[in-house]
């Protein structure tokens, strides 16, 4: 049996490079050729293949998702998914909301049961995390609600704000499920 949805998410302070689960998800840019941030940790550590890789995917789209395999890492896949640039209008919501939703579609269609998160767009596109978290939890647990194949979503957040951010919101949610 499924445990309960509020066991089936967890956030975390950490690298995401070192989460032992079947999927990370990389906050990536368009040409999905590598960058700054949780993207250039992701190529570190996963090595030269996942470029070789990413080369024959031929970029993604603002708010789509693909999968590579996890080369070096201890997770076997990579979703890449593409946050929107924050300039604060409805659309940024969206196509944030669409990265979560494609990413755990994609997961669940790989047979995922276990995946992590950073805060997709809150570095270098400025997406306020006080935002973009109540985006993150509230899609992925819609997703929880109506898919059992994926046991286990974590949040992996690099810094103290971020973390904080996550913990008020995911408090705050959590009571009311
Ligand atoms: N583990 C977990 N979180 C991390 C890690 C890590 N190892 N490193 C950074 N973060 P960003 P974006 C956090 O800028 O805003 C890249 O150059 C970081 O503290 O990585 O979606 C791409 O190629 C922040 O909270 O992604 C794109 O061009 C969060 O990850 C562009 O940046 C996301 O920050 C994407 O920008």
């Amino acid at each position: 049996m499924a445990l309960p949805l509020r066991d089936r998410i967890s956030i975390v302070k950490g690298d995401i490079t070192g989460m032992q689960v079947d999927a990370i998800v990389n906050a990536a840019n368009t040409t999905l050729l590598g960058g700054g941030g949780v993207d250039g940790a992701i190529h570190r550590a996963a090595g030269p293949g996942l470029l070789e890789e990413c080369r024959g995917l031929g970029g993604c789209p603002t708010g789509e998702a693909r999968i590579t395999k996890g080369y070096n890492l201890p997770a076997k896949y990579v979703i890449h998914t593409v946050g929107p640039v924050y300039r604060g209008r409805p659309r940024d919501a969206a196509a944030l909301r669409s990265c979560y939703r494609h990413s755990l579609e994609l997961a669940a269609r790989h047979g995922v049961e276990s995946i992590a998160f950073p805060a997709i767009s809150c570095g270098v596109y400025g997406y306020p995390v006080e935002e973009a978290c109540r985006i993150a939890i509230d899609t992925c647990l819609d997703f929880l609600k109506q898919d059992e194949g994926i046991s286990k979503i974590f949040f992996v957040l690099f810094g103290d704000r971020e973390l904080e951010a996550y913990q008020a919101c995911w408090k705050d949610v959590a009571a009311r499920i």
